[in-house]
């Protein structure tokens, strides 16, 4: 029996073509914003922070060097130099190795040979190909000049990406938003009336219709609170939950992020912290009718997350979030998960921010579900349970795909 489930589980979870509930990508139409090719994945945030320990140079002079150079230096401090143990550098090796790198023999240019930097269809598609990947969904911020630029011009978006309509500055401070607002052709005052409100429900709708998102999403620092007389609470109240609920859409909060610690190491310089869980305890109990996507960032948070989410059908929590999806810790989470909720979450997202990574993280997705689900199930079996085929392909496909597309389509 041990055998079959070993089988069973790897072959599904070998099968299943991934909905990617959350990623930095963009398709090969939005040009400017595309990232793909080895000096992009070599300069990911989270290897900047682990080569500027390494490599004893301070923040300020890497960023001076122009993008081929902080890549050939990355790879000095972390591939050269010593041994790539870190989850990160690992998978730089695994993206090697997909597209047939032999990385200790032919280097930081077998890489660029191997891996294209100009946006392209076929290159898309070959990557999604070799990661199992059906669709990904992009973080769209429609206060990002950049990205409005695409939007407003009519940009073909690709079918495979979804969008989902970022959120972050209408969270934050007011007098922030109000310039953000300003620079995208929209005027409000400092007082955060009900007018100015109003505006803000205008440029959500707007935006909604243009972009046509899966869901609407921020992150948020530990310090997220709920309710709020603050002008956010009042966004919040006022326009972002009144938008999910007549457009049918869930809110996904990622809590925990504090950002800019460092501010010298820009994007690579952000931490964590604990969140306070019983702000999301209110607004998933006063806010019954939406849909809460939720995930955490600190591991002292997770096991509270899912006792929330056990008392609230409404809350759904997905992935494991930057500094939790590591080897150990993905594990650990989603055994917790299966534990106390059975197979009603979404068990991970990639956070790709350059294309190749969707290779080594739904890789690493894969292997810490054929783990948890051949430990789970060999149990259920030795508890006396038959384990069919067919019912682990089933909770297979719910993990991957299946529950994420129940939320975004049933609200
Ligand atoms: O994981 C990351 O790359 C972070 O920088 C963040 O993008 C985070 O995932 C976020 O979406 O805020
Ligand atoms: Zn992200």
């Amino acid at each position: 029996m041990e055998s079959s489930i070993s089988t069973w589980v790897r072959e599904a979870v070998d099968r299943v073509r991934v909905i990617d509930m959350h990623t930095h990508l963009f398709p090969p139409s939005f040009s400017s914003l595309w990232r793909s090719g080895a000096d992009h994945v070599l300069t990911y945030h989270y290897l900047i922070a682990e080569a500027i320990r390494a490599g004893g140079r301070s923040p300020e002079w890497f960023y001076g060097l122009p993008l081929r150079e902080q890549a050939a230096w990355v790879y000095e401090q972390i591939f050269a130099r010593t041994s790539p143990l870190s989850e990160a550098a690992m998978g730089v090796v695994a993206i090697a190795q997909a597209f047939g790198v032999d990385l200790q023999q032919d280097g930081i240019e077998g890489l660029r040979e191997a891996l294209q930097h100009e946006p392209s269809e076929p290159y898309a598609e070959r990557v999604f190909q070799l990661a199992g990947v059906d669709q990904v969904v992009m973080t769209n911020d429609p206060l990002d000049p950049a990205e409005r630029a695409h939007w407003l011009k009519g940009d073909p978006v690709h079918p495979r990406f979804l969008a989902a309509l970022r959120l972050d500055p209408f969270l934050g401070d007011w007098g922030a938003l109000r310039t953000c607002l300003a620079a995208a052709g929209v005027s409000v005052s400092p007082a955060a009336d009900a007018p100015d409100l109003a505006e803000v429900r205008r440029f959500l709708k707007d935006w909604i219709g243009r972009m046509r998102p899966v869901y609407l999403a921020f992150s948020a620092p530990p310090e997220f609170t709920y309710p709020s007389k603050e002008a956010s609470g009042r966004v919040l109240d006022a326009c972002i939950l009144p938008a999910c609920r007549s457009n049918g859409l869930p809110l996904a909060l990622m809590i925990g992020v504090r950002r800019r610690v460092n501010p010298r190491l820009r994007e690579a310089g952000d931490a964590s912290g604990r969140a306070n869980l019983a702000a999301v305890e209110r607004l998933a109990a006063s806010n019954p009718d939406v849909r809460f996507l939720v995930t955490v960032l600190s591991r002292e948070d997770q096991h509270e997350l899912v006792v929330l989410a056990r008392k609230f059908a409404n809350v759904i929590p997905f992935g494991c979030w930057w500094f939790v999806n590591t080897d150990t810790l993905t594990r650990e989470i989603s055994a917790l998960r299966l534990e106390l909720l059975g197979p009603t979450f979404v068990l991970q997202h990639s956070d790709a921010r350059v294309l190749e990574h969707l290779v080594y993280k739904w890789k690493n997705a894969r292997a810490l579900a054929v783990d948890v689900l051949v430990h789970k199930y060999t149990k259920l079996a030795e508890e006396g349970w038959r384990v069919t085929r067919d019912e682990i392909e089933r909770v297979v496909e719910r993990l991957f795909r299946g529950n994420f597309l129940d939320v975004v389509r049933s609200v």
